[in-house]
């Protein structure tokens, strides 16, 4: 793909949308930012267009002239089903429509760990691994997984699906040395997407070159990411936590305490 002319990101308020804002001017001429939320006034290059997910009808205005969306809006942690349902579901659905219909060719995809959260931290996982979601909001990226693959082979509507472990400035415990990922390497990956001429419908796992990873991204190097940040860094932060207890759940599964967690709405 050539230097997009325009890319749609969703989700700019949020942790990882305010984290990798100013480094998208450099990926494309003009940056649309979406959000319930306020993601803060309009800088060079960026416009504005709020929007909620659920508002299917605005859509359609919303993905208009895009070369490419950054799908990062939604429900992120754990909730109630009928609110991951709506958002993540039913609004994944409806952005998906909207993009066929005004003809957006490229999307990434937020998926997250937690669409695999139950396998244990001993198995390694590749692309071709099955989904095992840790909760409502884990099968709600199984779901959008599944809907992009549907749109690649039926629609040829392309998306870099990324199972995103813990994308923050740093990590806030000692599971997190093994999924942090930085900005730096995730803004890497987008510009990766959005250089390969034929991107398909991978799935990627979007994590640093951690010294401890269960990952294995050898299945899609053919776009050429390679991360260059590690979480080695944080390793002091962690040093005096007690030992962790090998029966635990937090610490069997990889989606950590949401796979521990009860049923959200008990
Ligand atoms: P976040 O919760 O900070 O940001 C999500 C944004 O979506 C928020 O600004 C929120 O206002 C917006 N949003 C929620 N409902 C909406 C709706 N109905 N309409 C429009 N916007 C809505 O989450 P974060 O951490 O920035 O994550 C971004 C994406 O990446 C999410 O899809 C999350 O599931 C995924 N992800 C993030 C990980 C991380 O470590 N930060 C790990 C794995 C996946
Ligand atoms: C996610 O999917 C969440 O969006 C994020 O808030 C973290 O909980 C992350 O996974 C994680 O597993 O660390």
């Amino acid at each position: 793909m050539t230097k997009p002319n325009r890319i749609l990101m969703t989700g700019a308020a949020g942790i990882i949308g305010q984290q990798i804002r100013d480094g998208l001017r450099e990926l494309a001429t003009h940056v649309r930012l979406s959000d319930l939320a306020d993601p803060g006034p309009a800088g060079p290059g960026e416009e504005i267009v709020p929007c909620d997910l659920t508002d299917t009808p605005a859509l359609p205005g919303l993905v208009r002239d895009c070369d490419a969306i950054l799908h990062f809006g939604g429900v992120s942690t754990e909730n109630t089903a009928e609110l991951i349902h709506r958002v993540n579901i039913d609004g994944v659905y409806h952005l998906y429509e909207a993009a066929r219909k005004e003809g957006v060719k490229r999307i990434l995809f937020a998926s997250s760990n937690h669409a695999i959260g139950f396998h244990t931290r001993e198995t390694r996982l590749t692309a071709s691994t099955p989904v095992r979601p840790d909760s409502n909001y884990g099968v709600s990226k199984a779901y959008g997984e599944a809907l992009a693959s549907l749109y690649w082979d039926k629609y040829g509507i392309e998306t870099l699906i990324v199972r995103i472990g813990s994308c923050f400035p740093e990590p806030k415990d000692r599971r997190m040395m093994a999924t942090w990922m930085s900005a730096g390497d995730m803004l890497r990956l987008i510009g990766c997407m959005l250089d390969a001429p034929r991107l398909g419908c991978p799935i990627v796992y979007g994590v640093s070159n951690n010294d401890e990873c269960w990952w294995d991204n050898s299945e899609t190097a053919y776009l050429g990411w390679k991360p260059q940040d590690s979480s080695a860094r944080f390793a002091h932060l962690f040093e005096n936590d007690p030992p962790e207890d090998p029966k635990d759940p937090a610490v069997i599964y990889q989606g950590g305490g949401f796979a521990k967690a009860g049923h959200f709405e008990d």
